[in-house]
C-alpha cells in the first residue's frame, strides 16, 4: 500500500511519530473544544499551523507546552493557562505529538481549494522611489512579518504580514518584480514588489521544506516532506500543473529535502530524502529526451526498457549511492556537492553525466547549503560551514580537495560574500558560547581579519550584501533584534534598524544577477 496516496489512508509506519499514548482520549476531547477550530480536526492547519510531529520537531514538547499554556506573542495564539490544567497542557503537548490517525493528505483538490486570488492593479512602475533593483526583502520571524527596504537609504518602505514560520530564501522572477516565499506549513505566497501586495496564495503542501522558480520565471517547483510530493506551480497565478508523487525506482515513496534552479541547465534540481536519487525536472518545453533511471547505465536494453521523457516537466533521475540531502552547486551547474546529515563527507556529482566522481572527507557535518564559492590564484574555491565544528573548510574545486580549514568562533550556519568584497563573512550560530559573535575571512589569505560582537549575548547570523557589494546587512535574531548596516571594508557600524527577529534578508539584484557570493 502506498503511504501517501491521495486519499485518507490508515497509517501503517512512521517511525519519526511516537506512539499515542494512554491520555490520547483526555487530549483529543481537548483539542477538538480547544485547538481544532484554528488548527483543524486532522492537525492539519488552518488560521494556525498545522500540529503534526514533523512541522513542530524543532519546538520539542515542553516548547510546546509553555506555548499553550503562555500563548505565542503577536499571533492569534491565547494563552490557556487559566482554562486548561497542567495535566491537560501535558496532554495535549503530547497529543501533537503522537502519530495522526489517519496519513496526512493532500490532494491536487486540496491544494487546488486553498488558492486565493488578490491580483494587484495594473502598474506599470514602482509606487515608490527607490531602485527597485537595489530592496532588501527581509523575513522577520519574531511576529511573522516581511519588511521591504530600500537598500541606497537603509530604511524600510513597507511591511505585511506574512503566513507563519517563513523558511528559506524567496525566490524572484528574474525581472525582480514579484516575490514568492514559502512557510514550513505549505504556504506558497507570491509578492508584487511594485504594488507592494500579495497578489496570491496557495497551500502546496503540509510541512514543506522550500520553493524554486524556473529559469524563465514561470514555474515555481515546491519540494514537501509531508505529502510526499513535489508540486509545480505555475508561477502567474500559482494554479498546480503538475504533481509528482515522489518515490524511487522501487517505488518507495522519498520526502524532497528541498528544490533549486539550476539556470544553466534550464531545469530544478531537488534532493530526495529518503531515496538514492537526485531529480532533474526539466523547465525547457524543448528539452531533448531523458531516459529516466539509467541516465548512466550502458545497457541498452534496460534504456530500452524504460521510458523516455522529454519537454517541460520531463523528469531524470541520477542514481547515487545514498541519499543526499544538502546540496551546493558551483556556478556553471555542471558539479553538485551533496551531504546527508550523518556522513562525515561530500560527494561531487557531475550533473551532465550523472555520476559520482569524488568523495571528500568532511568530518563536523558540512553545511553545503549555506556555502559559497569564489576565484582563488586562478582556481574556483568553494567553502562550507559546519553545524558541528567551529571551521570553514575550502575546496579547490579543480581536484576537490580541502585546501584549508579555518578555525572561527563555533559551529555557523550561513557564510556570504559578494564579487566586489574581498571579504567571507560567517557566523557561529550554532554555538552556545559564541553565537553572538561574526566572523570575517580574508579571500585570499583564508585568515580571519575581524570578528564582530555587534549585540553581546544575543544571536547574530546571516549576512547579505548590498547591490554595490559596499555594505553588508547583519541580522540579530531576536524577537528584540536588529538589521545592522555595516560599511563592507571598513567592518563600522552604518545604522542599526529595529526588527522582530529578522532571520534572512535578501538583495533582489544579488539573487537575480546569481550573485558569487550568495545563495540562490
Ligand atoms: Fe534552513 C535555507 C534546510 C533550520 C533559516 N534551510 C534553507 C534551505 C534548506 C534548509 C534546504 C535552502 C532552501 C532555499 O533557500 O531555497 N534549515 C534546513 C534544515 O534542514 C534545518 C537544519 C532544520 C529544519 O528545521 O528544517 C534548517 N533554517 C533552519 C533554522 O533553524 C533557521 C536558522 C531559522 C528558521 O527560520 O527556520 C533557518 N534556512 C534558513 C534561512 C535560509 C534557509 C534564513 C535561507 C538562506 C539564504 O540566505 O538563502
Amino acid at each position: 500500500m502506498k503511504r501517501l496516496a491521495f486519499s485518507l489512508v490508515l497509517l501503517t509506519a512512521a517511525p519519526a511519530y511516537a506512539e499515542p499514548g494512554a491520555q490520547d482520549s483526555q487530549a483529543q476531547t481537548l483539542y477538538q473544544t480547544k485547538c481544532a477550530s484554528c488548527h483543524g480536526a486532522e492537525r492539519l492547519g488552518g488560521i494556525g499551523p498545522a500540529l503534526l510531529p514533523d512541522n513542530l520537531g524543532r519546538l520539542g514538547k515542553s516548547g510546546a507546552e509553555m506555548t499553550i499554556r503562555e500563548g505565542r506573542a503577536a499571533t492569534q495564539m491565547p494563552s490557556f493557562k487559566n482554562e486548561i490544567d497542567d495535566a491537560g497542557i501535558k496532554a495535549l503537548a503530547a497529543y501533537v505529538y503522537s502519530a495522526p490517525n489517519v496519513a496526512a493528505h493532500w490532494a491536487q483538490a486540496d491544494i487546488e481549494a486553498s488558492r486565493v486570488l488578490t491580483p494587484a492593479p495594473a502598474a506599470d512602475k514602482p509606487k515608490f522611489s527607490a531602485d527597485p533593483l537595489n530592496l532588501f526583502v527581509v523575513v522577520e520571524g519574531g511576529d511573522h512579518h516581511v519588511s521591504i527596504l530600500d537598500g541606497d537609504k537603509f530604511e524600510p518602505i513597507f511591511r505585511f504580514k506574512s503566513r507563519f514560520a517563513l523558511h528559506g530564501g524567496p525566490k524572484f522572477t528574474p525581472d525582480g518584480r514579484y516575490v514568492f516565499f514559502s512557510s514550513r506549513d505549505g504556504w506558497v505566497t507570491k509578492f508584487d514588489l511594485w504594488t507592494l501586495q500579495v497578489t496570491a496564495e496557495i497551500r502546496a503542501g503540509i510541512n514543506s521544506r522550500n520553493i524554486a522558480i524556473s529559469k524563465d520565471g514561470k514555474h515555481i517547483a515546491v519540494a514537501n516532506y509531508l505529502p510526499d510530493t513535489l508540486v509545480i506551480l505555475s508561477a502567474d497565478d500559482l494554479e498546480v500543473e503538475k504533481i509528482f508523487e515522489v518515490a524511487d525506482l522501487n517505488k518507495h515513496p522519498s520526502r524532497v529535502s528541498a528544490v533549486y534552479q539550476a539556470p544553466t541547465r534550464d531545469s530544478f534540481i531537488a534532493a530526495l530524502k529518503d531515496a538514492p536519487e537526485i531529480w532533474e525536472i526539466s523547465t525547457d518545453p524543448h528539452a531533448p529526451p531523458v531516459y529516466s533511471g539509467l541516465v548512466h547505465s550502458n545497457e541498452k536494453s534496460m534504456i530500452e526498457a524504460l521510458p523516455s521523457a522529454q519537454g517541460l516537466f520531463a523528469l531524470r533521475r541520477i542514481e547515487i549511492s545514498e541519499p543526499l540531502d544538502d546540496f551546493f552547486f558551483d556556478p556553471s551547474y555542471r558539479d553538485l556537492l551533496g551531504a546527508n546529515r550523518d556522513g562525515g563527507k561530500a560527494v561531487v556529482v557531475n550533473l551532465t553525466v550523472g555520476e559520482e566522481i569524488a568523495t571528500i572527507p568532511l568530518p563536523g557535518m558540512p553545511h553545503l547549503g549555506s556555502g559559497i564559492s569564489w576565484m582563488r590564484d586562478g582556481r574556483r574555491v568553494m567553502a562550507t560551514p559546519h553545524l558541528k565544528e567551529g571551521k570553514i573548510s575550502v575546496i579547490d574545486t579543480t581536484d576537490w580537495k580541502v585546501i584549508a580549514e579555518i578555525p572561527t568562533a563555533g559551529p555557523g550556519f550561513f557564510m556570504r560574500s559578494h564579487e566586489n568584497s574581498p571579504y567571507v563573512w560567517t557566523d557561529s550560530f550554532l554555538s552556545p558560547t559564541h553565537k553572538d559573535e561574526i566572523q570575517i575571512i580574508d579571500k585570499n589569505s583564508l585568515k580571519v581579519v575581524r570578528s564582530l560582537k555587534p549585540a553581546p549575548g544575543k544571536t547574530t547570523a546571516h549576512v547579505e550584501f548590498d547591490r554595490s557589494g559596499r555594505h553588508a546587512l547583519v541580522s540579530v535574531m531576536e524577537m528584540d533584534g536588529a538589521l545592522i548596516v555595516y560599511d563592507a571594508d571598513t567592518f563600522e557600524e552604518i545604522k542599526r534598524i529595529p526588527m522582530s527577529k529578522p532571520i534572512g534578508k535578501y538583495n533582489v539584484y544579488n539573487k537575480i544577477t546569481f550573485s558569487e557570493g550568495t545563495s540562490h
